[in-house]
């Protein structure tokens, strides 16, 4: 079955990098819906005096933020690791347990409370850009990952419109990273060649699923996205983590970010909620680097409009992904709404 052909046609494709089947079933986005129609976000000031991540405002445990100008990195006042001794024992058998360490911190991108990846422009983006690599290689002489991850939106579980992102370290490798790290190393064995950049070079080629064709980096829905929008941002060179990046490369990763993410915001005129993250190796410990290569994802929730998200329930809980239209109809479709901001037109502050 070729690309053009499955328009139509219900079929599977194997994640590479998950080693996991995808249900692909086309047709399946004009069913009638009458459940769950998502709120738009609501406009927001350039400060918000009740905002806990805002310049000079009190977080939720009393602690004063600075009045920063640029980004602002601090330690999580509820991190969900702790960097003291363990209170817990591992536990082997059945009911089998581990003891685990980590630190978590929050990145603010900007101290204005209206900002967003989208509208933050390219000296912005450069800021956080360089956040992510400091902050990576800094917790990576520590820690055995770095999660790098942003939650943007009420429907996707974020807690504060403030354009804000999160690390989180642990001194494990999490259940999906070392699943990656599994088929990134067997792909290396049998192939002689990184997973990701055979990627890179197979979606270069065929175009259809290109959605930013840049010198450095190259973003496309991947052939196997779960997502209606989902993308993969991939850097075209061998590159295993953040702290491996040149600062040309930076600087055209924050162009193609804002990119990406004003074309999500275009796609549907909204503030288009997203789970995005890095996938990249903290620091160059030698077992972990076999056939690693570091790539974003992106994770947008939204199918059909502003307002019509895609669950993964169900089906999807109990036996596997699906996705109701082809990865090369997003990829068009992500690659029409480029451009500058929908807003910059409208808005007037
Ligand atoms: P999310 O919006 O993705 O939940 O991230 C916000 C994080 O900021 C969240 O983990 C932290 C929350 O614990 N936070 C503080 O550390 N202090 C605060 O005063 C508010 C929120
Ligand atoms: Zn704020």
């Amino acid at each position: 079955m070729t690309v053009d052909d499955t328009e139509s046609g219900v079929h599977r494709r194997f994640d590479l990098l998950q080693g996991e089947w995808v249900l692909v079933s086309p047709h399946r986005d004009r069913r009638p819906w009458q459940g769950q129609v998502e709120v738009p976000e609501p406009l927001l000031s350039t400060h918000d005096p009740d905002c806990h991540l805002c310049p000079g405002n009190r977080r939720a445990n009393g602690a004063r933020n600075p009045d920063y100008a640029g980004v602002f990195v601090f330690d999580n006042d509820f991190p969900a690791l702790l960097d003291g001794a363990p209170e817990v024992s591992a536990a082997a058998g059945m009911f089998r347990s581990e003891p685990v360490r980590g630190r978590c911190r929050v990145l603010c991108y900007s101290p204005r409370h209206d900002q967003s990846l989208a509208r933050l422009g390219e000296s912005g983006l450069s800021a956080v850009v360089a956040a992510w690599q400091r902050e990576t290689i800094d917790l990576g002489a520590r820690w055995r990952w770095v999660q790098c991850f942003e939650n943007r939106g009420a429907s996707m579980g974020c807690s504060s419109p403030h354009p804000h992102g999160q690390i989180w370290t642990m001194d494990a490798l999490p259940t999906l990273v070392r699943r990656e790290r599994e088929q990134q190393r067997q792909y290396l064995d049998e192939w002689g060649r990184g997973l990701l950049l055979d990627v890179v070079a197979a979606e270069a080629e065929a175009g259809t699923r290109v959605v930013i064709d840049d010198r450095d980096w190259l973003v496309v829905v991947p052939y196997w996205a779960r997502w209606p929008f989902e993308t993969l941002i991939l850097p075209r060179r061998p590159m295993p983590g953040l702290a491996w990046m040149g600062d040309a490369e930076a600087a055209s990763l924050a162009g193609v970010l804002g990119d990406l993410f004003r074309a999500y915001d275009n796609l549907f005129r909204c503030a288009f909620p997203y789970s995005f993250g890095w996938h990249g190796l903290p620091g160059a410990r030698q077992s972990d680097v076999a056939g690693w290569q570091l790539h974003g994802h992106c994770y947008p929730p939204l199918l059909r409009s502003a307002g019509i998200r895609k669950f993964m329930v169900g089906f999807e809980m109990l036996a596997e992904a699906q996705r109701d239209i082809t990865p090369e109809t997003a990829a068009a479709r992500l690659r029409a709404a480029r451009g500058p901001h929908w807003q910059t037109t409208t808005d007037t502050r």
